[in-house]
């Protein structure tokens, strides 16, 4: 494919980490293009025509993680439009991969990852700031019930991802607590040490 000499970065930390937000500031001072998984999964969710509509609407109100090879295609896809419409080939690929398989066969048949920015943040945090969030977004899963469930995922589905890269050096951490300018800080000066 025409994204084999792209830039990927994927974004990884729990539910309601700061991923979406230290992207936004990213994208607007380093020129990357967000890709945000669990984006493109709501996106195509509403589309009409779409096959794939209920199953990803029951996966994510589970909190569990949509069959790969749906979520890989739709990345692709937004990768080369993005190089075809701009020829911007940097990636931040945010909430991906969150399972084994998908992390394997997107370094594989896409193209490796140059690194994971991972964002620390203890659940209590988290789930504080899904509940706020909740008042307003209107995603079907800031509540409660679906967030002990993404949780749950998250530790026993996607820790081991990044226990994986960590083992092959290819982790930046960032602890999430802080306040969100404050974490950028932190971003900032780890992009710099990755030569960015
Ligand atoms: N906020 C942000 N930073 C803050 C800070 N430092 N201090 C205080 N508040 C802060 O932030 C969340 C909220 O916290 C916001 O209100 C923000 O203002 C505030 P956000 O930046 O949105 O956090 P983020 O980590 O992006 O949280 P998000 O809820 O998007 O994370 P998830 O990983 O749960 O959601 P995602 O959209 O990636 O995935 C949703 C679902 O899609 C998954 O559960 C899964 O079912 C499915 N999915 C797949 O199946 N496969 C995939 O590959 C990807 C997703
Ligand atoms: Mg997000």
């Amino acid at each position: 494919t025409s994204d084999g000499e792209a830039l990927v970065i994927f974004v990884l930390g729990g539910p309601g980490s700061g991923k979406g937000t230290q992207c936004a500031n990213l994208v607007r001072d380093y020129g990357f293009k967000h890709l945000s998984a669990g984006d493109l999964l709501r996106e195509e969710q509403d589309r009409e025509g779409s096959e794939f509509g209920e199953m990803i609407k029951t996966y994510i109100k589970e909190g569990e993680i949509v069959p790969m090879e749906v979520t890989i295609q739709l990345l692709e896809n937004a990768m080369n439009s993005t190089i075809e419409e701009n020829g911007n080939r940097k990636f931040l690929i945010d909430g991906f991969p969150r399972k084994m398989d998908q992390a394997l066969a997107f370094e594989e048949k896409v193209v490796p990852s140059k690194f994971t920015l991972f964002f620390d943040c203890p659940e209590d945090a988290m789930r504080e700031r899904l509940l706020n969030r909740g008042k307003t977004s209107g995603r079907a899963d800031d509540n409660e019930e679906s967030i002990k469930k993404r949780f749950r995922t998250f530790v026993e589905t996607s820790m081991p991802v990044v226990e994986k890269f960590e083992k092959e050096s290819k982790v930046v951490r960032v602890d999430a607590t802080k306040g969100p300018e404050e974490v950028y800080q932190d971003v900032r000066k780890q992009f710099s040490r990755e030569g960015l």
